[in-house]
């Protein structure tokens, strides 16, 4: 596939002979599961349960409904739904059929959407349908209308019929369809989606990841997290987000025979009802809901005692935060450092309380290579802080279609760069300490300062502007943007209205503007946003925010 970086044919072959890859594509593996676990409950959302089979019918017939609408191999589709059964249904319908879901989070808007579209050019985007408090008919409208890859607007959950142009997923799974066959079908190597990264750059990068490298990424984690047919996880975090679809996440939980459990939202009068009643035994959360569930626990009167592992990822845990979670929920803590592009660290449940509550874990394969090094690239002495470098057997050799940004963010011999400042224990265990890329992790959610500064530039009054962390009680960070004004200042809301107008999700629109005359500079002359860290961190800790 043109813009996709394979991993070199020996590196394949090594992996191969491993056992990490062994051919297996999703397409056949619910089938696999379905014939295994027949009727036992795979997902439940709200009142509706979906046995194995159903879901294995549910992708046939959806998959045979998205021929008839003409997609096929290697057919981008852009999937944005929350959590829900569908999401699911439409996943497994496009593995089957060999096109590639594009992993949107419910929060973008119409500046990811319409990149996501024209980048990948996009057959098809799919949407929710009512109740979810944003109009994404209308933002899909607005897609269809002006890219022109995209052919079919598709509507989940919504009555058979939709008008409007658009077509209602119900339609398409009316006709019973038994065992849809690709006759292109994928084959394990192949690319099966694209996920989101966090980025650091001016647009988000897509990331191809193969049937074969995700699947080992799930068994790993797996075994790793105990998972088996009597598992039961809970998704609060958006399922289409790599931390819950795989580590182990929903797609774990699947491949394991339990049961997915689908929160329609994180809080926990909504998360703490779905534990007692589904008697859930496993979820993960980021860390500003972890703080928030502590809190909760003390006060909301639940039976959490089914819970036996509460996940922690995303953004860095404190070990205050995490000493509370064993004696607070009853459950064990598993702390865990991933990232879309491959790479996923945990610690392990039988680690000692020191491990799990300082650590965020070790890799999942022992085929995972890690390198701590320095600014130039010479690792750094046992136990020092440096970057982390890795490559591995589902780490990504490139991300799709951007041979320059590839050229920096990848060493000429495939490791990744993460961005991540690490120190390695004498055991192997990761601890985060930092960051080096230019991104700001607002609690999980992760923001490209480039990204947010293009945006802010177009505004006609702004002449110049940095976007830096600014630290968070709660989030852990937060993102404030330093602008030069052309002429009188105008207001900060007035640069967030037209950051939201222009449609960039509201979690990248910054939480504080200040006006500056001039920037500080290092010694070179660059911007030096170290020192606006130091400057908005000094201001915030005395005033309110603007
Ligand atoms: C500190 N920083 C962390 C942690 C991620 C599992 C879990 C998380 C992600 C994820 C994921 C961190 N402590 N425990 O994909 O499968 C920051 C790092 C990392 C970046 C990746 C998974 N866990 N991070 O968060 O692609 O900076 O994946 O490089 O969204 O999040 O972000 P993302």
């Amino acid at each position: 596939m043109p813009g996709f970086i394979p991993w070199p044919e020996p590196w394949a072959e090594r992996y191969r002979r491993a056992g990490h890859w062994r051919g297996d594509t999703f397409g056949g593996l619910l089938r696999a599961l379905a014939g295994r676990f027949g009727g036992r409950t795979a997902l439940v959302d709200g009142e509706r349960r979906w046995s194995y089979r159903d879901l294995d019918q549910k992708a046939d017939r959806l998959a045979a409904g998205f021929a008839r609408l003409g997609l096929g191999p290697r057919d981008a589709v852009v999937v944005q739904l929350p959590n829900t059964a569908e999401f699911f249904a439409v996943i497994f319908a496009l593995f089957r059929l060999g096109a590639l879901p594009v992993f949107a989070l419910p929060a973008h808007r119409s500046l990811e959407i319409r990149y996501f579209c024209e980048f990948t050019r996009a057959k098809a985007y799919v949407i929710p349908g009512a109740a979810t408090g944003f109009d994404y008919r209308g933002l899909a409208s607005g897609i269809r209308d002006t890219v022109s890859s995209v052919e079919h607007v598709i509507v989940a959950g919504e009555s058979p019929g939709a008008s409007g142009g658009v077509i209602a997923l119900d339609d398409l799974l009316d006709e019973p369809h038994d065992q849809f066959v690709s006759s292109a079908g994928p084959t394990g190597g192949d690319v099966a989606f694209f996920q989101l990264s966090g980025g650091s750059t001016g647009v988000p990068k897509l990331i191809p990841r193969t049937h074969d490298d995700y699947i080992l990424s799930l068994r790993g984690s797996v075994e790793i997290c105990g998972l088996d047919d009597t598992s039961v996880y809970l998704a609060v975090l958006p399922v289409a987000h790599n931390f819950p679809l795989s580590s182990p996440g929903t797609l774990g939980t699947l491949l394991a025979g339990g049961t997915v459990v689908l929160a329609p939202r994180p809080s926990p009068d909504e998360a703490f009802p779905l534990i007692e009643r589904e008697r859930v035994t496993i979820t993960a959360v980021v860390p500003p809901l972890a703080l928030v569930w502590l809190e909760a626990a003390a006060t909301l009167r639940h039976d959490l005692s089914s819970l036996r592992v509460l996940q922690v990822g995303g953004a860095k845990f404190g070990p205050e935060a995490a000493a509370r979670v064993k004696p607070t929920l009853g459950c064990q803590l598993q702390q865990v450092f991933g990232m879309a592009e491959g790479l996923v660290n945990y610690t392990r449940l039988d680690d000692p309380d020191d491990i799990v509550i300082h650590t965020q874990g070790r890799p999942i394969s022992p085929d995972d290579e890690i390198l701590v090094v320095d600014d130039d690239d010479r690792e750094v002495p046992a136990g020092a802080v440096g970057h982390l470098l890795t490559r591995g057997p589902y780490t990504i050799r490139g991300y799709y279609d951007s041979p320059e940004h590839n050229a920096r963010a990848f060493t000429p011999d495939g490791f990744y760069r993460t961005g991540d400042l690490v120190r390695l224990t004498p055991l192997g265990y990761l601890v985060v300490e930092g960051r080096a890329k230019d991104q700001i992790n607002r609690g999980g959610d992760k923001v490209a300062a480039e990204e947010v500064e293009n945006h802010i530039l177009a505004h006609p009054a702004v002449r110049d502007v940095a976007v830096v962390a600014m630290p968070d009680a709660f989030l852990g960070e937060r993102t404030c943007a330093f602008v030069i004004a052309r002429g009188a200042a105008p207001k900060g809301v007035e640069i967030t209205r037209f950051l939201r107008d222009r449609g960039l999700a509201a979690y990248k629109i910054p939480d504080r503007v200040e006006f500056v005359d001039a920037f500080p500079e290092t010694g070179v002359g660059k911007v030096s946003k170290k020192t606006l860290r130091a400057a908005i961190a000094a201001k915030s800790r005395g005033g309110a925010p603007s």
